[in-house]
């Protein structure tokens, strides 16, 4: 590889699990500096070169990149060998719109209403969960993310019969969820249900559902 690459962040938070999943995909190595933007203690380096302080933030060579949508716009120019933005202009649409609707719907629902007040309340925040938040999620958000998903499945991948954008941010959503303890009614949705078990079976998800589900295990242990 020609240049030194690093990601600051945390993999758990969804937006670092999308570089991640793009570079493990892309098969590039890089170094990995954890970043807990609520911890008391941030790299200086993080610090100083993250305009929002948020995470993932990204250095390729002597540049720093924020935010995931554009670091994987860079990778993808970068390291075009196995493209994840398909080549015709409507599909790569259709792709950065599903990459687009997870980052905002989905994350909001699963992330903040879900995962945040189930997972991380209790066991990193050390506060009660707001449970109006995670009613909320689970009586609400998630049915209409997942009738709205299972409308929108016409073949294998959210696009095409390959693996785009599109799987690689609503698939780390589907990760959150099950780490929250629930599953996808087969019943109900029985699309959405096959396809997020087709996409966690791609060797690159795999490969991260067993890393951040170790990581996952020693946090709330
Ligand atoms: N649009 C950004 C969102 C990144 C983001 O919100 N990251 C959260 C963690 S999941 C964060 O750093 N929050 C800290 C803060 O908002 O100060 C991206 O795609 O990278």
């Amino acid at each position: 590889m020609s240049q030194d690459l690093t990601l600051f962040g945390a993999p758990i938070s969804p937006f670092v699990r999308k570089v991640r999943l793009v570079l493990a995909y892309k098969g590039l190595s890089y170094e990995q500096i954890n970043v807990l933007p609520f911890a008391a203690e941030i790299p200086t380096e993080f610090k100083d070169n993250s305009p929002l302080g948020k995470i993932p933030l990204f250095k390729t060579g002597e540049d720093y990149i924020s935010d995931s949508e554009v670091i994987c716009a860079y990778l993808e120019k970068a390291f075009p060998e196995k493209p994840l933005l398909p080549k015709e202009p409507l599909d790569a649409a259709r792709a950065l719109w599903f990459s687009q609707y997870a980052s905002s719907v989905m994350v909001t629902a699963i992330g903040a209403h879900l995962f945040a007040e189930r997972v991380l309340a209790p066991f990193v925040f050390k506060r009660d969960p707001i449970e109006s938040d995670i009613k909320l999620a689970l009586e609400t958000e998630i049915p209409a993310i997942l009738n709205y998903l299972e409308s929108q499945l016409q073949s294998d991948f959210l696009v095409g019969n390959a693996l785009t954008f599109a799987d690689i941010m609503v698939g780390g959503m589907f990760m959150t969820l099950h780490y929250c303890n629930e599953q996808v009614d087969k019943t109900l949705y029985p699309k959405v249900s096959a396809y997020v078990e087709r996409v966690h079976n791609e060797p690159v998800f795999a490969n991260i559902i067993k890393e951040e589900k170790a990581m996952l295990n020693a946090m709330i242990a």
